[in-house]
């Protein structure tokens, strides 16, 4: 029986019902990945381009310490704009819960939670991995672990530049993750639309993902499969101009002693206020674009 604690809007719940097509979106990209009100513009951008490939949206996040399978307007509108939403990850999510607070979901709860209602595809902006400098403090995003412990089909433009995109593409292989992408050879690095780590098959279209995920799910295997979408060619950003902000940004967030889950949005806003809006450009439209293919393979796959 699912928790009280989790409640399910009634056009998920109808979807579900009827086994119709759904696509999870995650909410940790609205409240921290995204300034306002550009946030809230990709969220429901987001929401439409699900729904005009003719499947259901369900983003999800915690209201009042409930967790909330399909938020409405106004609940994306609270964690879009209130000063005090909490990044959730499983080390802290129940605790949220405890103290009844607004939260956002990351990848790593998202897939955990939608799971547990029986969703099968979600889509987002670009995954957590290794850090940078991982072999000093060990900081590895629990997404890699939640990939590994649900079979979740995740649709994303890679894992975000910021990270060792080397150690995140091996760690992937090393929990039995299949790397998958649609229409290229490489994983691509988030703000940009191609590293040279060579996937695991390029498929160039949405029917044979489909039926290839269908075999996925016959063969019960056990993890998540990531399925690449790269960033819409005119806002992929070259890679040396990324590296080089990067670089500038690691540093002043070693200077100001930033560490853990607050890393990752530091990072993100200080390298959009270098690349003078571009990176939010990019990101912006990455999101979006990825849950157009997610919910045109979540509609294949359900026919
Ligand atoms: N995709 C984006 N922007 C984001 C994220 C994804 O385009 O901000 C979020 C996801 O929720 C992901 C999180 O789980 O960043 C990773 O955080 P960390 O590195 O602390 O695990
Ligand atoms: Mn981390």
């Amino acid at each position: 029986m699912l928790s009280n604690k989790i409640k399910v809007n009634s056009k998920v719940q109808e979807a579900l019902e009827n086994n119709k097509s759904i696509v999870a979106l995650e909410s940790t990209l609205i409240s921290h990945g995204l300034p306002y009100p550009e946030n809230i513009n990709v969220a429901k951008e987001s929401i439409k381009a699900v729904e005009d490939s003719g499947s259901v949206a369900a983003t999800i996040g915690i209201i009042n310490g409930d967790i909330i399978i399909g938020l409405d307007d106004n609940e994306i509108e609270i964690l879009a704009t209130s000063k005090i939403v909490e990044k959730v990850s499983l080390h802290n999510i129940a605790l949220s819960l405890f103290h009844k607070h607004n939260a956002a979901t990351t990848v790593a709860t998202t897939i955990n939670i939608a799971s547990k209602v029986g969703i099968k595809i979600f889509s987002t902006g670009g995954i957590g991995g290794v850090h940078l400098g991982s072999e000093h403090n060990s900081d590895i995003s629990a997404d890699l672990t939640e990939l590994n412990r649900n079979r979740m089909f995740v649709i994303s433009s890679g894992a975000k530049s910021i990270l060792d995109l080397e150690k995140t593409f091996e760690t992937l292989e090393t929990y039995g993750i299949p790397r998958i992408s649609y229409k290229s050879d490489y994983m691509p690095g988030f703000w940009y639309d191609e590293t040279i780590y060579a996937v695991d098959q390029n498929f160039i279209n949405v029917d044979d993902i489909a039926n290839y995920l269908r075999l996925v799910e016959e063969t019960n295997h056990n993890s998540s499969v990531l399925i690449f979408n790269k960033v819409p060619k005119k806002y992929s950003i070259e890679k040396n101009l990324i590296e080089n902000w990067i670089n500038k940004s690691i540093e002043k967030a070693k200077l100001n002693h930033i560490r853990g889950k607050d890393l990752t949005p530091f990072l993100i806003t200080e390298i959009n206020a270098l690349s003078k809006n571009k990176t939010l450009e990019a990101n912006t439209a990455l999101i979006i674009n990825n849950a157009l293919l997610a919910g045109k393979i979540s509609k294949k796959f359900n026919s």
